[in-house]
């Protein structure tokens, strides 16, 4: 493994690390270019299923410039496109989540969050291994790739260290949590403001949340969530398409 400098204690104890710079601007630049194309709705290799639009502009509440500045999220295309399918295998960032994880990795899910200007909605405080990530235990941790500057302003990540280690955490307390954040009396909560080119890596059990992106900037961030190859699967087998991008596989696991 190459030798990264970071805090593997210090993402115990937090269940989030940022690493500034991960990425160089030749890596930056193709995600973007691609991410426009694909957000353009026009790269027939992405099935229209994987893009998905902000509710309140699918609902006509509200209105934007164009179809790729309307989109919420990208799901799924790494699984798809070669560009995307590179940044996952990204021996830099497979070198952090090695040092997190252990050696055998695979991808189980991609998501690009496109926040777009003025219109990008909330995300509400959760946990992201109950929602749909089919493994036990759940040692998954989640590369958060900053395609723009992540600003408070523009609607970055905002993390509750610590609490990964509180396991399975029950919805009515996210709510809760959610609620206090929404009332300005979550002072545990933290902004993860990021550079384009930073990466933030995530615990899959961390509560975790990001705000609307009121401002005329974009905030893209491209989220490879990897698991342990020696994770049991608990869904339905035929669902299964983790991708191995590191070490070797396991009988009887994802
Ligand atoms: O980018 C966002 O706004 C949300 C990201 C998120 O929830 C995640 O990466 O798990």
């Amino acid at each position: 493994m190459a030798d990264v400098p970071l805090d593997a204690d210090r993402f115990g104890q937090d269940g989030v690390l940022v690493v500034p710079g991960l990425l160089d601007e030749a890596e930056i630049a193709a995600l973007r270019a691609r991410a426009e194309w694909v957000a353009s709705g026009q790269a027939e290799h992405v099935a229209a299923a994987r893009l998905q639009v902000e509710p309140r502009v699918a609902r006509g509440e509200e209105h934007a410039d164009n179809y790729a500045d309307s989109l919420r999220k990208m799901s799924h295309i790494a699984f798809c496109d070669e560009v995307f399918a590179a940044h996952a295998r990204n021996e830099k960032i497979l070198d952090v989540i090695e040092a997190l994880l252990g050696p055998d990795l695979k991808l189980y899910q991609d998501q690009l969050f496109m926040k777009p200007p003025r219109v990008g909605s909330r995300q509400r405080y959760h946990q992201d291994a109950p929602l749909g990530f089919h493994i036990d235990p759940p040692d998954m941790v989640t590369c958060w790739a900053a395609l723009d500057d992540a600003t408070i302003d523009n609607g970055c990540l905002w993390m509750l260290p610590g609490t990964h280690c509180y396991g399975y955490i029950d919805q009515d307390e996210w709510h809760s949590y959610e609620e206090q954040a929404l009332a300005g009396d979550l002072p545990a909560e933290r902004p993860i403001e990021l550079k384009a080119g930073d990466c933030s890596f995530h615990h899959g059990l961390i509560l975790h949340s990001s705000r609307p992106n009121r401002s005329a900037r974009r905030r893209r961030g491209y989220a490879t969530h990897y698991v342990s190859a020696r994770c049991r699967y608990t869904g339905n087998p035929e669902h299964n398409d983790a991708l191995l991008v590191r070490g070797h596989s396991h009988e009887g696991c994802i």
